[in-house]
């Protein structure tokens, strides 16, 4: 089958078009990456580390060509796709020296003539399954660490994602990473499940990644469960902003701004409910309502803050989720709600609005626990507001959905943040900023629905892509056995000091 990648924002413009992967040759890109994957891993891991640099240095040279195709591919704007594509950057940045890095251990022994040591070992091949919001930057966080701790990928990106992908791996491949040992498989899902229930069984693949929903991460932790294997999941947010009464209400209002409608919403980082304290809850809204209103959407290679919907299917989405708002809600934010178009026009709108899919900003106010919007992750323009009276009440409200990726509080009390931050169940969090816009060397996860427990980025995910063995010599010339032949010194238990 034909897949055809379009410009969400001009949807007669096709940016790519492919032959979607069969189950079959999933597992022969798998199969392929397997056996290359010895011979990778022989190369020098200071070796491999030099390649990641020239990547780097690679996709730096190629930085404004790259965001460009990624704000073609899928509508992100200009300045954040060049932020996605610096953090690319950043990532080869921090790996090329783990290369002459990483690190074991030497661990003295319980017993003489022995010594104790500690490696970290490639896992083999990674299968990479990777989101079309973040069409680069998170599939670095898995391929460069991957490739450089000497495992081989069959890497997945999304569909709508495809031209970047294939851009981004002509990248990895011109800087060095032979192709066998990176494989790009653009394929639908039912296929890709297919194809790597197969693989796994075939021996083919230890390592699975994946970001996406929390219902797909559920079935990849079935999948890879059978095969012993656990999996690196990065899934999905409904990420809490707290507003203390003592917070600085312009960086409130510009932070979620950025982390409700930056991106259309279509982070995993996004802000899902804004829970703001009684004492300024009116203020803080109003003001909050105001900027959303007067703020630019349209063209993403304009001044705007969102472009369009990453591809028709988010739109839809996103159609779907207003249906959850209920009588006791007001909404607010724009001229309209759904689909921006000439007959439904948002104030100010820059472009056409009928050549994409563009989405009017949606505030839902009155957002309550027991409400379809408490617990639902929209991935869209649309950001929930609630009330809280006391500190414990909105880290009730922040955890009661039971995703924990990331969230935000706003104070200038360090009380307040230090006891938010021993009760948030968030893998992150930001003190005055934005729920999203994670560093690329801090270890970025979520706990509860938002992933198992798996950290990406930083030091942190050489655990995803090694396996630490445990190794003792033993040169005494004799069997020593642990536990048994150890040296006791003698002592006395009854001693003690006069006095
Ligand atoms: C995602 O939405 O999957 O923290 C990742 C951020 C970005 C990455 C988001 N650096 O918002």
């Amino acid at each position: 089958m034909t897949f055809s990648s379009v410009n969400p924002a001009q949807i007669d413009d096709v940016v790519a078009q492919f032959d979607l992967a069969s189950p079959a040759d999933f597992v022969e890109s798998a199969r392929i990456a397997h056996e290359a994957q010895p011979g990778w891993a022989r190369v020098p891991a200071p070796a491999r580390g030099r390649v990641i640099a020239q990547v780097g240095r690679l996709i730096e040279a190629n930085k404004e060509a790259l965001a460009a195709l990624v704000t073609r591919e899928i509508g992100k704007v200009y300045p954040e796709a060049l932020g996605e594509v610096q953090e690319v950057i950043d990532t080869c940045d921090f790996f090329l020296g783990e290369g002459r890095r990483l690190y074991g251990q030497t661990i003295p022994s319980e017993m003489p003539d022995k010594q104790l040591f500690t490696f970290r070992n490639p896992i083999g091949t990674a299968a990479i399954i990777t989101a079309a919001n973040f069409p680069a930057a998170v599939p670095s966080w898995y391929l460069i660490p991957a490739l450089l701790t000497g495992n081989s990928v069959v890497w997945k990106p999304a569909e709508h994602a495809g031209a970047v992908a294939t851009a981004l791996a002509a990248l990895i491949h011109a800087g060095g990473v032979p192709t066998d040992v990176l494989q790009v498989v653009v394929a639908d899902g039912e296929s890709t499940a297919a194809g790597l229930e197969t693989a796994l069984a075939a021996g083919y693949i230890q390592k699975v990644g994946f970001t996406g929903s929390t219902a797909v991460g559920r079935e990849i932790g079935a999948t890879t469960g059978r095969h012993l294997q656990s999996p690196c999941l990065e899934l999905g947010g409904k990420n809490p902003m707290v507003v203390m009464p003592d917070a600085d209400i312009d960086l409130v209002v510009e932070g979620a701004l950025f982390a409700g409608f930056g991106t259309a919403g279509q982070r995993c980082t996004s802000l899902g409910t804004m829970w703001i304290h009684d004492d300024i809850y009116d203020e803080v809204l109003s003001r909050f309502v105001a900027a959303v209103e007067q703020a630019a959407v349209g063209d993403p290679t304009g001044e705007v803050l969102y472009g369009p919907m990453i591809a028709e299917k988010y739109l839809t989405d996103h159609l779907g989720h207003l249906e959850l708002v209920q009588p006791h809600h007001t909404v607010h934010g724009s001229t309209g709600t759904g689909r921006i178009t000439a007959s439904n026009p948002r104030a100010g709108f820059v472009g056409d609005p009928d050549a994409g899919w563009f989405a009017h900003p949606v505030i839902v106010e009155g957002i309550k626990p027991g409400d379809a919007l408490y617990d639902t992750e929209t991935f869209g323009p649309l950001v929930g507001v609630g009330r809280f009276s006391t500190l414990d009440e909105a880290i009730a409200l922040s955890n009661g959905h039971g995703y924990g990726l990331s969230s935000a509080i706003y104070t200038s009390d360090p009380k307040s943040i230090w006891r938010f931050r021993a009760g948030v169940s968030a893998g992150m969090l930001s003190v005055n900023n934005s729920t999203s816009g994670a560093e690329a060397h801090l270890p970025f996860g979520g706990n509860g629905k938002s992933g198992n427990g798996s950290r990406q980025s930083g030091i942190w995910v050489l655990d995803q892509f090694t396996r630490w063995q445990a190794m003792n010599w033993d040169y005494s010339g004799k069997l020593q056995k642990a536990q048994m032949d150890v040296i006791d010194l003698p002592h006395n238990p009854d001693f003690r000091i006069n006095g």
